[in-house]
């Protein structure tokens, strides 16, 4: 079972402005092949499927807490999608009779008055962004889709069930979402987008410590030294390093669940951090969590919409 709180995991700043490319790359880290939902429903149903619980409970414990924390990280990725599209479009309300729509010079004057010279179709801009499913689709909002808008798919799910197999996988997983959060990184100098970035960097690399340990403790293979993969330090975003150094954050294994459960974590997450040699540990709480940001109404996409009695009296009149 799973609880939900209404909180997020990062403190996102507010973007510079709207910025639907930056959007439309992010939404990369959700519904990539490498994405955030990727990595939840990997572990989600690989812990599903587990199978030897009781014998390999430490690795069984790991794959849950990882899976819940995954939550989180898709929650991150659609705040800032969010954020960056609010206002992307001009708020003008186009049901409202504007303009030389308007049925009196008077109504014309006061309208334009008013809205100025509204554009009216305000979401027209749009048609020349490529991701149109942002607007098409969904009220300027986060999808289950990658950045070419191409849903994701369950076909991204590797749960061979042989736990050296899917631990390999996990480890290649979070390798590939790690490029992707780079590279995203590198696509917008938003501070939103790479406040959130930079958090999933250093979290992403938690989980890749993790899954090479547990393949270490697994095999005896020392999967660590390979580390980083792609091999740049996390201490080169500025946002990412400004967590590790500050907050030890890339340390920290911590516990989504009950102080009795998942209680076998310590026997993977232990010992130096690979890359700075800072001990691992296993914190019995949640991290640290923040509000939701605020997003706006957008009226011009009805959302989240209500009658309007003027825009129906105004269709009214042009009906009849
Ligand atoms: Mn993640």
């Amino acid at each position: 079972m799973i609880q939900r709180f209404d909180q997020i995991v990062v403190d996102l700043p507010e973007p510079n402005g709207p910025n639907p490319a930056a959007a439309a790359a992010i939404q990369e880290l959700m519904g990539g092949k490498f994405g955030e939902m990727s990595t939840l429903m990997n572990y989600t149903f690989q812990s599903f499927n587990f199978r030897g619980r009781e014998k390999y409970r430490p690795f069984y414990d790991l794959i849950c807490n990882i899976a819940a924390e995954e939550y989180s990280h898709i929650e991150a990725v659609s705040a800032a999608i969010n954020l960056l599209l609010s206002g992307a479009t001009p708020r003008a309300d186009r049901n409202k009779p504007f303009g030389e729509d308007a049925a009196s010079k008077k109504k014309q004057s006061a309208n334009k008055k008013k809205y100025g010279d509204a554009n009216p179709a305000p979401l027209s801009d749009p048609v020349t962004q490529f991701y149109r499913y942002h607007f098409a689709t969904s009220a300027q909002a986060a999808l289950p889709f990658d950045s070419m808008g191409n849903p994701w798919n369950g076909s991204y799910v590797t749960c061979t069930g042989n736990l050296k197999l899917d631990l390999l996988h996990n480890f290649f997983l979070e390798c590939g979402a790690r490029a992707g959060k780079s590279r995203v990184y590198e696509m917008s100098n938003d501070p939103t987008a790479r406040a959130m970035c930079g958090y999933l960097l250093v979290r992403g690399g938690v989980h890749i410590v993790a899954y090479a340990k547990a393949l270490e403790k697994l095999s005896g293979v020392p999967v660590g030294g390979v580390l980083p993969i792609p091999d740049v330090s996390n201490r080169k975003f500025p946002e990412a390093r400004k967590l590790e150094e500050e907050q030890g954050l890339h340390t920290i294994m911590w516990k989504w669940c009950p102080e009795d459960t998942y209680t076998q974590l310590n026997e993977i997450w232990n010992g130096p951090h690979p890359e700075d040699g800072q001990e691992l540990v296993v914190r019995d709480e949640m991290p640290p969590a923040f509000p939701w940001p605020e997003f706006a109404e957008e009226p011009q996409l009805c959302a989240p919409g209500e009658i309007d009695p003027e825009m129906l009296n105004y269709y009214a009149a042009k009906l009849t």
